[in-house]
């Protein structure tokens, strides 16, 4: 979804008194609409160079907005505006300074721009349009060309070279309530219990305020990189706010919304900034409380993550909606990834390597909460020794442990992934891991997949790295 376009602020806002007395002058006004129980909002001169865009009717009056003009051409930036509200009018004059152009006439034709804009998608539109001085600078003419990648690309008239290039889309930020990453974590408490999801059972400093990034504006929980789908209606509807603003506390179903939403815009984020640009580089589906299970899953031909409610909600631990999203993440990289016992258990090996990882970024690594324990929240309702781990990243597990069930198995595929972790950090550590699984089989064994990973470690980074992933493997029984 688009939002409207936002106008610049801060331009000088002057009475229009004197306007009004001088309105015999001459240039056309543009007639304003007579407002019903507003008399006096009288029709103002307004500048020769200005065309009217619009018409907005408010509570106290009428608002019309006018675009600036050179020579007829729309200069970029420029606007003008009447505010006619009750007995007065003012004027915002947000016109900018065009100086130093000779001509309206373009050097290179309008197909050339358009050719030119390509790179950045196909010409929904494109028109002429003047660039106003920058610092010191003499104003340019240029093509303005709308694409169907949602850019607008600036063409330089004279040259035919691409000047610029906007991303149309509004993205919006809203703030929410959330645990970072659990409350087990955040208070470091293993004795926390779930209450029967009581907002009394978890004190309110294990919650943190956060800004929810990429949101698309439209009130949903909808961005760029996640979707919650939670229907409008029914048991668990979706979290709204036309002030993009969440403010939940656990007892509320959207409070998993909410922290699911914010766990995989992170988690995109962050892969992002490792940079890669084309990993599940999409908005994730999320279909939050919508089961009573104890349990959250991946559905590939959904293309869904699905978090359930039993025991603690899943959507209250974000290493929980980690986890799954390794799995969109891996589905994403590899059509039809995870077939087979091997492939099943680096999936699972993948997700909680994922989901410890992440915690590090804001986490402490303590005894009673080490990175290393995974899902420390949710597991309390079905673990009894602390800390309360529903698997590890170290685990004294080797390949002569597996046991078939590929979450027990992949314990031993994350503690070699861990293992990375350790020796490089988490960046290079996942650029490495991430790297690697766009060249893994759908049915890969663990011998193959870590082999490529050695491989991809050599390619980044040299032998001598390679040599360490290499060991990594090798401790396990991998390699
Ligand atoms: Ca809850
Ligand atoms: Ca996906
Ligand atoms: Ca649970
Ligand atoms: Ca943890
Ligand atoms: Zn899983």
């Amino acid at each position: 979804m688009r939002r409207t376009p936002l106008l610049a602020t801060g331009a000088v806002v002057a009475a229009v008194g004197a306007l009004l007395s001088t309105a015999a002058s001459g240039s056309a006004a543009a007639p304003l609409p007579a407002v019903a129980g507003t008399p006096g909002a009288a029709a103002a001169a307004v500048p020769a160079d200005v065309t009217l865009v619009q018409v907005r009717r408010s509570l106290l009056g009428s608002h019309s907005w006018y675009a600036q003009t050179y020579r007829g051409v729309p200069v970029l930036g420029g606007w003008y505006a009447v505010h006619a509200t009750g007995a007065t009018a003012s004027v915002d004059d947000g016109r900018q300074v065009v100086t130093g152009l000779a001509s309206v006439a373009p050097g290179v034709a309008r197909s050339a721009a358009v050719t030119a804009a390509k790179a950045h998608g196909n010409a929904r539109a494109s028109r002429l349009v003047v660039v106003p001085a920058g610092a010191g600078g003499a104003a340019t003419l240029a093509w303005q060309v709308s694409t169907d990648q949602d850019k607008q690309v600036l063409v330089d008239a004279r040259s035919g070279k691409v000047t610029k290039v906007t991303d149309e889309r509004r993205l919006a930020n809203g703030s929410g309530k959330v645990f970072d990453p659990n409350p087990v974590v955040a208070l470091q408490n293993e004795s926390l219990k779930d209450g029967n999801n009581a907002d009394s059972a978890v004190p309110a400093s294990a919650y943190k305020t956060v800004t929810l990034a990429n949101l698309d504006g439209s009130g949903y929980l909808k961005g760029s990189w996640a979707n919650v789908t939670n229907a409008k209606k029914g048991k668990t509807p979706a979290a709204f706010s036309s002030s993009l603003s969440f403010l939940y506390t656990r007892s509320d179903n959207r409070f998993e919304q909410v922290n699911s939403y914010y766990a995989v815009d992170r988690v995109q984020t962050y892969i992002q900034s490792l940079g890669f640009a084309d990993v599940n580089h999409e908005a994730q589906d999320l279909s939050v409380d919508t089961t009573t299970q104890d349990n959250s899953w991946y559905t590939p031909s959904q293309d869904t993550i699905t978090i359930g409610t039993g025991g603690v909600d899943d959507g209250e631990d974000q290493e929980v909606v980690w986890h799954e999203y390794g799995h969109a993440v891996q589905d994403d990289q590899v059509p039809g990834f995870g077939s087979g016992s091997d492939a099943g258990a680096i999936g699972e090996g993948f997700g909680d390597y994922l989901a410890g990882t992440m915690s590090q970024a804001s986490a402490p690594d303590t005894a009673t909460t080490p990175w290393a324990c995974l899902m420390d929240w949710d597991s309390t309702s079905y673990t009894s020794t602390t800390p309360h781990c529903i698997r590890r990243l170290d685990t004294a597990k080797t390949v002569a442990n597996r046991t078939g069930e590929v979450h027990d198995d992949g314990e031993i595929w994350s503690h070699a992934l861990w293992d990375v972790n350790k020796a490089f950090g988490r960046d290079k550590a996942t650029r490495i891991i991430l790297e690697a699984q766009f060249s893994y089989a759908p049915s890969t064994t663990w011998a193959a997949a870590a082999q490529k990973t050695v491989d991809a470690a050599k390619a980044l980074y040299g032998a001598t790295d390679a040599a360490t992933v290499q060991a990594a493997f090798h401790a396990r029984g991998i390699l």
